[in-house]
């Protein structure tokens, strides 16, 4: 647990403007520490970076915006300097969208749930089951993948953001104040979601009242009862505490939680192409890094939750059958994708579901 546990320090938002001042003022929370030289002679020019992302320390987006300013760090012997930003201090996750696309920073990790309203083909990352079971194998998709890297690319490009590499953060599970093993568990429950519309339509399909809202309110939203369940990779829900004020986790993989590394589309552009590059060969490098790194950070804590005894969680795991009770309502959900959201008539999808079968 850090103070960001995340139960007191979210009615705090109102750090915000004095965050952007800081922001403003070049001053990252936690900027790269093993400074390797001070850029002279380096072949790149002094710059600095500014990188929000949507969790803490100790969370995977942030570690990784951490991990990733060490590298650059490094390898521009100190003339770039990358600052990492926690969650908390930027506003909430649509205001951190709405600062890299303004160029308030220039590099954020993403959660496409938090631009379902802008850039439509994006919520095929709320299309459950739609990845392989294996993370391992997801984690290769999201980094080959065409239908991603290329054409969904360019979808956010029109929008200023340049998404530069996909990454799984682990499988989902659900979080829950009654137990959920089957879609009629989900009748009438009121269900935390991101803010993607495909979202929602996900859990109305299961018969569930889905509301969307930040992650900052959502332990006190469990705690209250506004919500009873959310779903989130088992680090974030052991170490946002969220398994404290439910009492089942169901162990369901319906989805990966899929984050973006982003940069401000026409910052990018703007650099030389040294510059690009040595953004676009340590994003690819940090591909083998996150999976590792996430893995770690989802066994431990599902370790943490089982053995917290003062907070007892009922661990359910479903069987092949019961999910694939949950499958056959979550697929339909594609139709209403391929009619009803995509831009493209669901041509990103089609693409994209060829290269799973492919993959497999
Ligand atoms: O549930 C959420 O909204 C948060 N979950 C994760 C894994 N990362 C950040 C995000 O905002």
């Amino acid at each position: 647990m850090n103070i960001f546990n995340k139960k007191y320090f979210f009615g705090l938002l109102t750090v915000v403007t004095l965050s952007f001042l800081l922001v403003a003022c070049g001053g990252g929370e936690d900027e790269a520490t093993n400074d390797s030289g001070n850029g002279e002679g380096s072949e790149y020019s002094q710059d600095t970076w500014k990188f929000v992302t949507e969790e803490v320390k100790g969370q995977v987006q942030y570690e990784y915006a951490a991990e990733f300013a060490k590298r650059i760090n490094e390898k521009t012997d100190g003339a770039i300097t990358v600052e990492p930003y926690e969650y908390g201090g930027l506003g909430s996750e649509t205001d951190q969208v709405e600062l890299l696309q303004n160029g308030g920073v220039q590099m954020a990790v993403m959660s496409p749930g938090f631009t379902g309203g802008m850039v439509k083909e994006g919520q095929i990352f709320a299309l459950q089951f739609l990845f392989p079971d294996s993370v391992e194998k997801t984690q290769e998709i999201l980094t080959n993948s065409e239908a991603l890297n290329t054409d969904l690319r360019a979808r956010y490009e029109e929008y200023s953001i340049s998404p530069l590499a996909f990454w799984t953060e682990g499988a989902m599970q659900w979080t829950s104040s009654t137990p959920v093993e089957k879609p009629s568990d989900f009748k009438n429950f009121k269900m935390r979601t991101q803010e993607s519309p495909l979202i929602l339509e996900s859990y109305e399909a299961y018969g569930a009242d889905p509301t969307p809202m930040s992650w900052s309110e959502l332990y006190t939203a469990l705690d209250n009862g506004t919500v009873q369940g959310q779903e989130n990779p088992i680090f974030f829900i052991g170490d946002a505490s969220f398994h404290e004020v439910q009492d089942y986790m169901t162990i369901s993989n319906h989805n990966n939680y899929v984050a973006m590394t982003t940069v401000n589309s026409d910052w990018y552009d703007s650099l030389g192409e040294a510059e690009q590059k040595l953004i676009d060969e340590t994003v690819q490098e940090m591909q083998d890094w996150v999976f590792e790194e996430q893995q770690r950070e989802n066994e431990k804590f599902l370790e943490e939750i089982k053995n917290d005894t003062t907070n007892p969680t009922e661990i359910i795991e479903l069987t092949e059958e019961q999910r694939q009770a949950f499958k056959d309502l979550a697929i339909p959900v594609r139709d209403f994708y391929r009619e009803n959201v995509s831009t493209v008539n669901g041509e990103i999808l089609d693409k994209l579901v060829k290269e799973i079968e492919d993959a497999q």
